[in-house]
């Protein structure tokens, strides 16, 4: 090739260049060491002295020219490269986004974070327990003695004589008050009971418990009555009243029902509440002395209040849900209308 045209046919050949690799192959066949460019180097030995400096320049001239081209066809290259690369990984973001089917958080455990909320943020701790319990936590230090006609409230599953599934969550309160040594106590114990019911409507024989306790000194039914109407207000809402009736169990003395101003009617009576205006919601009561004294306190220096809140009951409550057995089945279309409540 003439030294004239080098010039011309390699900026043909650069611009022709698709790709980086294409447009290096050509960078050698021009400038690398065997190139031709080179080739013309080679040439001026065989120059006149007077000729060499003159060829030589030219050579140069030609050769930082061919550089020049092959940079800015290099950069040219280079930003069709990330071009291409941007373009692969362009994403369209006016397009909808993909439907996960996300679950719920079941409507009993949702109940259950409701009153726990409101417990830690009045200073509650949350204490659990086994559900296989000994008789000695279940029964015997809840001043219910083997003979005791209140063991015929609560039909027991017995895995032997001694040992049990647990009838309520309150033997994990009698392992606290045995664990604190006569110390104030404010805990609540949610979980599962077990009792040997004929499952129908109403009744299962599983279902779930929250439970408090609340040990201190002056202690009285007045701090219990207005921490229960917090309870009554945060699950069936801010305008509601509660009301104490006697009644009687034999771990609490005195014991109380406690019902709440019926949700529906406002306590003008309506179907829900039967006409009287109010719906029994838990049961309570301040600490019998004996248990007390079973569970290591002394009831002259100490006392305090306990209660048992029924979270399936609870929960049909607030929901209108008249079957209780729909917590249970797992069923898509009951479990989907709790999405998003709490
Ligand atoms: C200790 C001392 C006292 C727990 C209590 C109730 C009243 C109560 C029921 C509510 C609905 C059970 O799920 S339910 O059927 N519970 O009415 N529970 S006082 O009293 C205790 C517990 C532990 C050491």
């Amino acid at each position: 090739m003439e030294l004239e045209n080098i010039e011309l046919v390699a900026t043909e050949e650069i611009e022709k260049c698709d790709d980086l690799d294409q447009l290096n192959e050509t960078r050698v066949k021009y400038l690398g060491k065997k190139g031709l460019i080179q080739g013309f180097m080679s040439k001026m030995r065989d120059l006149s002295n007077e000729e060499r400096p003159k060829f030589g320049a030219l050579v140069n001239k030609i050769k930082a020219a061919i550089e020049e081209r092959i940079k800015i066809a290099q950069e040219k290259l280079e930003e069709k490269k990330i071009n291409k690369k941007l373009e692969s990984e362009a994403i369209d973001v006016t397009l909808p986004g993909y439907k996960f089917n996300t679950g719920v958080i079941h409507p009993l455990m949702q109940t259950i974070e409701e009153i726990e909320d409101l417990f830690i943020g009045m200073g509650y701790e949350i204490a659990e327990g086994p559900e296989v319990e000994e008789d000695l936590y279940n029964f015997e230090l809840l001043n219910l003695p083997k003979d005791h006609p209140a063991r015929d409230m609560q039909d027991t599953f017995y895995i032997n004589p001694n040992v049990l599934l647990r009838t309520h969550t309150s033997p994990v309160q009698a392992r606290t008050m045995q664990a604190k040594q006569g110390k104030p106590i404010k805990v609540i114990c949610p979980g599962k009971v077990y009792r040997r019911d004929d499952d129908d409507a109403t009744h299962s024989h599983q279902f779930m418990q929250v439970e408090g306790l609340v040990l201190g000194k002056d202690i009285s039914l007045a701090d219990l009555k207005g921490t229960l109407l917090e309870v009554a207000k945060k699950v069936f809402g801010n305008e509601r009243e509660i009301r104490l009736r006697p009644s009687f169990f034999p771990f609490t003395e005195p014991s109380v029902e406690v019902d709440v101003s019926c949700f529906k009617c406002n306590g003008k009576g309506c179907s829900i509440c039967k006409n009287s205006g109010w719906i029994e919601v838990l049961g309570a009561g301040m600490v019998n002395n004996n248990v007390l004294k079973m569970n290591g306190y002394n009831p002259d220096e100490i006392q305090g209040f306990a209660f048992g809140i029924g979270v399936e009951r609870f929960t049909m409550l607030k929901y209108g849900i008249e079957d209780i057995r729909n917590f249970y089945l797992n069923d898509q279309k009951f479990l989907n209308q709790f999405k998003g409540v709490k």
